[in-house]
């Protein structure tokens, strides 16, 4: 059994708790897994009397307690230097951290009008509020992390700095969103990312998760 537990919420609707699961699992760091059902009548209670925040996801380590995704990343890069969660590379590193914080604190309009719905992929295509704009800012983003760093680097697999990395994870929701309410029009190198990531073996096995979770009804 792992001495790392990270709590989450449901697989299907919570984004920020499947950033750092992604995170974990696409690095092979082992960790037992705490799930906390949100939008219940007890909810509340729970994360009040479990949580830091009050709010999922958080790792606890020993006396030790992280909140907060970009945190439980920063963590687990302190902790498993060896898995490089960062780019090696100090220009990439910088780009790396800089999309994953305007991730982090940003890109407010896709996540209003397009919350995560990981089962579904026939939502309906609704792009006023910005959400246009933010769409666009992140194709830019993603075209230039996989043609400045990614395609450059020694040993590229197609993540947006060639080896997988803490970007990668911050942004998996927003792959979700685009395959829920999509199809987006996107470059085909940010395209080309999207297959990357939807194809890896932790994002079906956070789909089974999720289709678990909802009893197979979606
Ligand atoms: N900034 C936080 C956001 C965490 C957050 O908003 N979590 C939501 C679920 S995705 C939550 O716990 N909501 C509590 C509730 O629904 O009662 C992070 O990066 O982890």
């Amino acid at each position: 059994m792992s001495d790392l537990t990270l709590t989450i919420g449901d697989k299907n609707l919570s984004s920020w708790s499947f950033r750092p699961w992604f995170l974990m699992t696409q690095a092979g760091i082992p960790f037992t897994e705490e799930n906390i059902k949100l939008d219940q009548p007890e909810t509340r209670k729970v994360l009040t009397e479990k949580s830091p925040s009050g709010l999922v996801p958080f790792l606890t380590h020993g006396e030790i307690q992280i909140w907060d995704s970009l945190a439980i990343a920063e963590y687990l890069s302190d902790l498993f230097p060896e898995k490089q969660l960062w780019p090696q590379d100090m220009a990439a590193r910088a780009f790396a951290r800089s999309i994953s914080a305007e991730m982090h604190s940003g890109f407010s309009a896709l996540r209003n009008v397009w919350p995560m719905h990981f089962l579904r992929e026939d939502l309906n295509h609704l792009t006023s509020g910005g959400v246009q704009r933010e769409i666009d800012r992140i194709d830019h983003l993603w075209t230039e992390a996989r043609t400045k760093f990614g395609t450059k680097a020694n040993d590229d697999e197609g993540f947006l700095f060639g080896k997988f990395s803490i970007a990668d994870a911050l942004y998996a929701p927003v792959v979700s969103r685009f395959i829920t309410y999509g199809p987006v029009k996107l470059s085909d190198e940010a395209a080309a990312y999207m297959e990357t990531m939807s194809a890896l073996p932790a994002w079906r096995q956070w789909g089974e998760g999720a289709r678990v979770e909802v009893g197979g009804t979606q």
